[in-house]
This record gives C-alpha cells, structure tokens and sequence, in this order.
C-alpha cells in the first residue's frame, strides 16, 4: 500500500522528533529513509508540494539530467534498482519526478513531510541542546540534530529588470515552472539566458513558438548529449554489476564512470587531436566526456584551448549565418569548463531556424522590460511571453534565507559574511548539530550529486551512531579545522584554471555576493578518503561532547592536511 498523497494541509504542528530535516528532494527522502531504519524519529518540511527538490521545481521545457540515468540513480536498495527501468539514457524531468515519487512510495516516505512549508528560521539552544526550527504555516519543530538538505541549485536568481511589473503578456521563471502545460504554439516568445538550462529549453520552445529571441550575455560551449532511448538490456548488464560499479565509482573524480583520461594534449599530434576530439563529439555524453579528452584541460591552457577551439569550429561548421557563429562562439578568455559545461539536443542547430533570433546582450545590454517587450539598448522586441532561464543563488543562496542561529548569539550569515565557510561542507564552526547536505566546501556540483549525497548521509548517520554509542549528543566543527579546510579547497581551486571565469561557482552571477570558489575541487575519491580517514581518526577537527561539557582537545589534530590521502 503506498502513502496516501500529500493533500498540502495547513494545520500548523508543534512537535519534538530526533532529527528535523530541511528539504523532501533526492537528499532530503534517503535521509528520512536512513532515519527510519536507525529507529529514529524525524519531521521533514519541504516548501514545493510534493517531493522532488530540483525536479518538483524545474519542469520547464526541456529539462533533463546530464548524467546519465543509470548513474542518478540511488545506491541504497537492490530492490529498487532491479525494479526500476529508466527510458532514456539521459532522463527527462517527468521521468525523474516519477522515479522520485516512486521511492517515496515504495517507502513510505511521505509521511514525515509537511509540505508547502517554508522554514523561516532555526535556533540552538545551548542549553537545552535542541534545535527548534518554525515555518511559515506556524510549525515548531525541536530535535538535537538539523540537516538541510536544500539542495545546490534552489534559490532562483532573477536579474530585477524595470518594468516587469507592467509586462502584459505572461512570464516565466525556469526553476518555478507553473504545473500545467504551457502553450507557446503561435506566440512570441523571449528567453534570457544561455548557461545548461536555457541551452536545455531553448530547442524545445523553438519547435513550439512562433518566434524566439534568445537573450544572449555569454556564448556557452555546449556539447551533443547524443541522448537516445535506453534498451533494458543493457540496464539489466549495468545492474547486474552494480555492486562493482559501486566500488569504482568511489575512486573517481566526478563521481561517474566512464572517463578514462590517459593523455595529456601534448601527447597528440594536431591531427591525432582532431581525430580523438571527433570521436568524443561524434559519441557525445555526459559534459565530462569531451573535457576529458585530455587530463591537463584543468591545468594547461593549452590544452585547455585545444578542446575549446574544437567546438567553436564546431559551432562554425553547424550555423549557417557567419554572423550568429560568431556571436554564438564563446570569447578566447572564457575557458571551456570554467562554467559549468551543458550538453544539448540540437542546440546549435536551433539558430539555424526561419523563426529564431539570437540577441546580444553583451554588446547591447537589456535595459528594462516594457508592457510589450524587452528593450535593450539598441532595439526593442516585442513578446507575448518572457522566460527567465537566469540561475540560481547557488549553494548559499538558500541557507542563508533561513535565520540559523544559536541561542548564544552565532549566525550562519555573520560565519558567512566573507564567503561560505565550512568544514568538509558538512557543517560549520560555532553552530553545533547541523549538517549540511552537498554544502560549499565539498564536491557537490562538481560530481553526480546522487553519490554525493549518499556519501554525506551515510557519512552523517556513522557520525550519529558513534555518538549514541559514547554518550554523546553534541557535535561541533572546530575553527582550526574549518580554517584548515577552507584554506585547503581554496589552494586545490587555485591551482586550475577555472577561477577565474564570472561562474556561479564563484557567485559571480549575483551582484554583490563575494566571490569565492565554492565547490571541493579535489575531486569525489579524494574528498571520501578525507571523510573517512577522519571519522577513523575519532573525528578529527570536531568535538564531540555531551551537552557541550565533556569537550575533548583537539587542537593537535586539527590540521586537515595531515590528513591528505596519498595522492
Ligand atoms: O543558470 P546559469 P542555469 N542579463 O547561471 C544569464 C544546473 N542545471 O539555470 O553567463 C542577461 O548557468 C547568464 O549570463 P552570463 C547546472 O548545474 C543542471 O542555466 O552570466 N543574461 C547565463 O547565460 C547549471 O550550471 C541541469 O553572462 C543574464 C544564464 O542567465 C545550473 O543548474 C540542467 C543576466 C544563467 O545561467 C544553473 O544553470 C539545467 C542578465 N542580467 C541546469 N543574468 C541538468 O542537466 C543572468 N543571465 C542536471
């Protein structure tokens, strides 16, 4: 029997559980589903009604994850991956809601949920050793621990244009894409925005509308995903090696299989170069598949240029007017993989329609919205519909809209007010008992985030079984540790290339947050080993205690680099 739907109720509940979990995406469910099986109780509230996180939100035309289905998938239950067929190689968003439903299902997950409901803020109580967490419906939840599980990519940024307000045809945010279906048959239609989303929806609403503007700032490279539909047999021949798989794929870099990079460009001769890049292009995949061509892309600017150069002379051969191949053609110094790498279905090929027009905004900037239109500073389009494919306030943006504070006076904005900072991405120093799922300071964004997100949760519950087993109850990110870390993801962000690019790895999309690469570069394989080294080590860098009394010295193990795993 599955749970009955969630029917968004708004009686507000007041309620003491072991752990208040923030979020009911990917992250949030396997944490309840891990919760439920250690005995312990648990209230999640998600703000979206129903489950989902990132595909409840983005269900604009188009969207599909980028890695390939098999992959996005959880790890935790055989049952689930034996009875669960994916269609395409590379899914589309309805086929990961139900995916996602699905498990909620399958394990009566949605009981612990109250949806339609915002925390608005979470306070420690030293004292009492409790978080207590309200919402906008007017729940108070109390527990020890906290985990937010409020995903990367969730807070959308919208560029404040004047005018929007007077705007009389209807528009759009990608990330908060209204349920019922949207008809843009014989409209004309306005999408800002080229990063993996507009890229994404850009064919789609091409085939539909009467005529699209594309508001262009910066040209991205994109690469063909080749998606195609997925045979079962060949899910059958991945799965019946999973468990295999599973073990490889902890000592990748991205956290996904099947990017081998052997060569460094030198290695090649200009032809060989050519040859090996048409292969990749020709096979299309994951982002990482072409990038991976060679292993010094990161590093060497060279080689860097080498595989950026390709696709721009890709894009020359697929456009046919030399002037849009131009404009579509990423400038010298913006360095293909300093933003985040799309991969598209005929995204290039699109401007090479009757009905679509590329705009740049680079050159002529957009100047406001008018009641018929956008107008930049050169020209004016009119529209019927504008669709904002703007971003997001990337992996702060969320966190920070909650009030996190402890009684005695530490809050997550002030600890942040130089930039996130955390310790393994897990928690952050001075505020005891909450972990972060994906948080800056750990991979995340940078490998497949199912496999990261298994690793935190995995990582959190050994943490809270340890504790329960010592007498413990509170635990807490050291400065030193943090300091350690923070000055360790910087170095290992410092020595790439990819710093330096406006990316939302850096905030740079968002005017006035400060500027720090986000994400652990280091790498998924790297990063578990520190993880684990450091829970062998009895948690080093944390200080476990009860009631914040028995307090342990650390401080002769705080030093993460001690810690490095051999490389
Ligand atoms: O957002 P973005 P996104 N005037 O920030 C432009 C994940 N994702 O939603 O580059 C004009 O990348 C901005 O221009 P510029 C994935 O991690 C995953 O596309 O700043 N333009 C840019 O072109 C991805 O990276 C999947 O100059 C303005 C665009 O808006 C992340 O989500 C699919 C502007 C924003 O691009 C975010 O992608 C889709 C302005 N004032 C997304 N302000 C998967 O497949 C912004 N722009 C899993």
């Amino acid at each position: 029997m599955t749970d009955p739907r969630p029917q968004g109720t708004s009686t507000p509940v007041t309620e003491r559980v072991d752990v208040v979990v923030v979020g009911a995406g990917l992250a949030g469910l396997y944490i309840l589903y891990c919760l439920r099986k250690r005995g312990l109780s648990a209230r999640a509230f998600e703000a979206g009604s129903d489950v989902g996180g990132t595909w409840y939100w983005n269900r604009y035309p188009g969207a599909r994850v980028d890695v390939e289905s098999m992959q996005y998938s959880y790890n935790f239950s055989d049952e689930l991956i034996r009875e669960w067929t994916w269609t395409e190689k590379f899914a589309a968003q309805p086929e990961l809601l139900r995916y996602i439903n699905h498990v909620a299902d399958r394990f009566h997950l949605r009981r612990d949920v109250k949806f339609d409901t915002r925390v608005t803020c979470a306070v420690f109580d030293d004292d009492s050793n409790q978080w207590t967490l309200q919402t906008n419906r007017g729940d108070v939840a109390t527990a020890p621990y906290c985990i937010m599980a409020t995903g990367s990519l969730s807070k959308p940024y919208q560029p404040p244009f004047p005018g929007l307000e007077d705007f009389r045809g209807h528009w759009y945010h990608t990330a908060t894409w209204p349920h019922e279906a949207i008809d843009f048959d014989g409209k004309r239609v306005g999408i800002i925005g080229t990063g993996s989303t507009g890229i994404q929806a850009i064919p789609v609403v091409a085939a539909q509308a009467q005529h699209l503007t594309v508001f262009q700032r910066t040209a991205n490279y994109s690469t063909p995903s080749r998606n195609r539909p997925l045979e079962d047999e060949e899910q059958h021949t991945f799965n019946a090696r999973r468990e295999q798989w599973q073990d490889e794929v902890r000592h990748t870099f991205t956290a996904m299989t099947g990017f081998p990079v052997p060569l460094s460009h030198r290695d090649d001769t200009p032809q060989e170069r050519r040859e090996r890049l048409e292969v990749r292009w020709q096979a299309g995949g994951m982002p990482q598949s072409m990038l991976a061509t060679y292993k010094d892309i990161n590093v060497d600017e060279e080689a860097n240029a080498v595989i950026a150069n390709f696709v721009r002379g890709k894009i020359r051969d697929i456009i046919k007017d030399p002037e849009v191949a131009n404009i579509l053609s990423p400038p010298k110094d913006l360095l293909i993989g300093s933003k985040r790498p799309p991969i598209d279905t005929d995204y290039y090929e699109t401007f090479n329609r009757n009905n679509v027009t590329l705009v740049d905004v680079k050159t002529a900037p957009i100047e406001c919205v008018t009641p018929s239109g956008i107008k930049t500073s050169e020209a004016q389009y009119d529209l019927d519909a504008i669709i904002f494919a703007t971003g997001f306030d990337a992996m702060t943006g969320t966190l920070l809209a909650i009030d996190i504070r402890t009684r005695a006076g530490t809050t997550l904005k002030d600890c942040w007010a130089d930039g996130p900072m955390t310790y393994l991405g897990l928690m952050v120093a001075g505020i005891p008992n909450l972990f972060m799922i994906n948080g800056p300071g750990s991979p995340s964004v940078k490998v497949n985030m199912i496999l990261a997100l298994e690793q935190h949760t995995d990582w959190i519950m050994q943490l809270l079984n340890h504790m329960e087993s010592c007498g413990q109850n509170r635990v807490e990110a050291t400065d030193k540790a943090q300091a350690a870390w923070v000055d360790h993801t910087r170095e290992v962000a410092e020595a790439t290339l990819f710093t330096a690019a406006d990316s939302w790895y850096v905030g740079a999309n968002v005017p006035g947050k400060r500027r720090v690469f986000m994400p652990y570069l280091g790498g998924f394989e790297k990063y578990w080993k520190f993880c684990e080294e450091i829970a062998v080590d009895g948690y080093r860098g944390f200080v476990l205690s009860h009631d914040g009394n028995t307090r342990r010295d650390t401080a002769a193990t705080d030093k993460v680099s001690s810690a490095a795993p051999s490389q």
